[in-house]
């Protein structure tokens, strides 16, 4: 018989890097039955990290899903999770989970408590309207493991709020609410269950003045409530490897955490889904893998109807259709068909013609659109070159798999550099995608250092003649341009300007003229580079009836321009970025002081909502491609940045001449 969508939970589990996410995901599918054995991530066996780049790195890149039945007594749920990511590097995978789940579960890990990953994964939950969150406290077992102090962190970070619901007693985990004497240091976390149950409705709050203690049935009533509105945050104790505490979990999220319909999913136009398996089919895709015999994958959280095999959707994105051929979810290596999937269910699709993250499938003249799932921007670039002739051949068959799966991905061929650069959240995430262009398309390739997209520019008004005349033989070749070049900060579109008077030289030679200038810019006098943000006067030359030709004065213009450029105080531009640095208090020196060192500046600090230091400050490009890897290494993987192009700035001149000079030996050994 079918679950019904009440007895439906659909959760992700998130949390700071290593903090125990897939363990518990690992104990949670033992339990539940989708593994015969207790995975482990240590030897590779979890049913979560089953690629080989999460078994040899042994942290998790991937989100994943799993889906399994759990019985109260009579009662029978259904449980979708995902388990992902903690490493920032593979915070697209998070993005789309915090679209597909009803309620986040957090892992803190005991001995170290609220670190930045947990701050973080708390942040993205409350701004996008992920608002039932329930923690759980992994490690127990580890040495130093300190519950009162996990607890404390907790409570401190996110608020008095976040009450235990399940906790180590006696040496076992219970369910404080089942357990009929409490010793005495733990009935404050009773008093502190209480509390919090009857501040969520007033009649509860009067029984509890008045008669001083409820019931556990109206403390999970009030419980309840609160999770599903976002004001109560429970804590559970797992000790995933032992498997204690699981089963208390996993009554508890039953118990008291939301069915699908409690948050509330809308479109892009504002409207609410209703989570009604009758309804007409509403799904997104929020995650897109490549499977080594399946292809490609697109797995998509179901808001509304119910989607069976055989069935049309139509894309609502690129207003294709659809035919659902199978439903199916991999557990570890096993593929599991699904026979039908509604509101709360996530399935992976295979096999769909036109489909990617983000897309909104619905039925077939339902015309309701999801929005569009935004990811972070990319921070580390990277140079791409294929090994070997035959790689380049499938270079961009394997980009392209590459980022159909990875929206954080980027691609770009840099027109002045001629460079493939390939843009991610780290150089770990880099050299993951790296791995898996091998493993998926058989593509090798190198990573290196990318050029930096220099430009040059003016910075005063300077003069440019030149005279071309030639005499050999036949007809002769005659073109004499005068210019003068003077900067254009802001890139005015009528940069060339015909100001000839007394038809020195023919209209009909300008074109010829604009374009000796214009292929002169593609690579400047200075080092070769592009010229930018120039406005150029014609203002005199003379011609020749017969030997005039256009190619004649494209050849002065060009000559002209450059000598032009030449008294014009020629200047080489750079790129700077503005990064946004954040990172705990501890750290604020040192990253601060670091900035000189890579010529860049602190524009400010200042203090998040979730109490963390954010630092923008901006630096050139040249000084930042490694960035990703310096923060990591010091602040202890603690620290995380964003950036954005800011503008082209002139580049220091003791620095600019190191690379005219490096461009200069660059050029001769090519003549050579
Ligand atoms: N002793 C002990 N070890 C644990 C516990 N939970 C996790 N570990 C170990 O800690 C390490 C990291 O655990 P994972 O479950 O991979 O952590 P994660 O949060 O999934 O890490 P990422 O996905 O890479 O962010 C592994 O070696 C686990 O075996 C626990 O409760 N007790
Ligand atoms: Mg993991």
């Amino acid at each position: 018989m079918a679950i019904p969508v009440s007895n439906v939970r659909n959760f992700a589990i998130f949390g700071h890097s290593g903090s125990g996410k897939t363990a518990l995901t690992d104990a949670i599918a033992f339990k539940l039955g989708l593994n015969d054995r207790m995975g482990l991530t240590t030897n590779g066996s979890s049913v979560s990290d089953t690629s080989d780049e999460e078994k040899v790195r042994k942290i998790s890149i991937f989100s994943v899903p799993f889906s399994a039945t759990h019985k109260i007594g009579g009662d029978e749920y259904r449980i979708n999770f995902i388990d992902t990511p903690g490493a920032p590097d593979f915070f697209g995978q998070v993005r789309g989970a915090v679209c597909a789940a009803d309620f986040a579960v957090i892992t803190v890990d005991a001995v170290s408590g609220v670190q930045v990953g947990t701050r973080r994964a708390w942040h993205i939950c409350k701004s996008y309207n992920l608002s039932s969150v329930a923690f759980v406290i992994t490690g127990m077992d580890k040495e130093n493991a300190d519950f009162a102090a996990a607890l404390g962190s907790i409570r401190d970070a996110f608020g008095v709020n976040c009450v235990p619901v399940t906790a180590p007693i006696g040496g076992k985990i219970c369910n404080i609410l089942d357990i009929g004497e409490l010793p005495s240091e733990l009935e404050e976390m009773k008093t502190a269950l209480s509390e919090a149950a009857a501040e969520t409705d007033e009649e509860l709050m009067n029984k509890y003045f008045e008669e001083g203690e409820l019931s556990s049935a109206e403390i999970r009533q009030g419980l309840s409530a609160g999770i599903s509105g976002g004001s109560v945050y429970p804590i559970y104790t797992v000790l995933p490897i032992k498997g204690d505490g699981v089963t208390e979990f996993l009554d508890s999220v039953c118990r008291l955490l939301p069915a699908p319909g409690k948050r509330e999913f809308t479109d892009v136009e504002g409207n609410a889904l209703s989570a009604d398996p009758a309804a007409p089919v509403v799904a997104q895709v929020w995650k897109t893998a490549v499977d080594s015999f399946m292809g490609q994958l697109n797995y998509i959280r179901v808001f509304s109807g119910t989607i069976t095999p055989g069935m049309t959707l139509q894309n609502n994105d690129n207003g294709g259709k659809e035919t659902i051929g199978s439903m199916i979810l991999m557990i570890g290596k096993k593929q599991i068909a699904v026979a039908s999937a509604g509101p709360g269910d996530i399935v992976a699709l295979p096999k769909l013609k036109n489909t990617k993250t983000g897309d909104t499938l619905a039925a077939v003249n339902n015309g309701t659109v999801m929005k569009p799932i935004d990811y972070p921007q990319p921070v580390c670039f990277m140079a791409v070159t294929a090994k070997t002739q035959a790689d380049e051949d499938k270079l961009s068959t394997g980009i392209k798999r590459l980022l159909d799966s990875d929206p954080t991905l980027k691609f770009e061929k840099d027109i002045a550099t001629k460079e493939g650069v390939l843009k991610g959240l780290g150089d770990v995430h880099l050299d993951v995608a790296v791995a898996l262009m091998r493993t998926q398309s058989n593509v090798n390739v190198n990573l290196s250092v990318p050029k930096v997209p220099y430009r040059e520019a003016v910075t005063s008004l300077g003069d440019g003649h030149y005279k071309h005349k030639k005499q050999s033989g036949g007809r002769g070749q005659y073109g004499d341009v005068y210019m003068k070049i003077e900067p254009n900060p802001d890139n005015d579109p009528n940069w060339f300007l015909d100001e000839i008077v007394g038809g020195a030289i023919p209209g009909n030679f300008l074109p010829a003229i604009k374009k000796g200038i214009e292929e002169t810019m593609l690579a400047g006098p200075l080092a070769g580079y592009p010229v930018q943000n120039i406005k150029a006067h014609i203002y005199d030359g003379s011609y020749h009836d017969v030997d005039s030709s256009e190619v004649a004065f494209k050849i002065a213009a060009s000559r002209a321009f450059r000598e032009a450029m030449k008294n014009a105080k020629p200047v080489l531009l750079e790129p700077i970025w503005t990064l946004k640095i954040s990172i705990p208090d501890t750290f604020m020196g040192a990253i601060s002081g670091d900035m000189p060192h890579k010529r860049g500046r602190v524009l400010g600090m200042e203090t998040d909502e979730d109490g963390v230091q954010v630092i923008t400050a901006e630096a050139p490009l040249a000084e930042i491609f490694k960035y990703a890897a310096e923060l990591r290494s010091m602040t202890g993987g603690q620290g995380t940045f964003t950036m954005e192009y800011s503008r082209y700035d002139i580049v220091p001149s003791n620095v600019a001449q190191k690379i005219i000079a490096e461009a200069a030996k660059n050029r001769t050994e090519e003549e050579e």
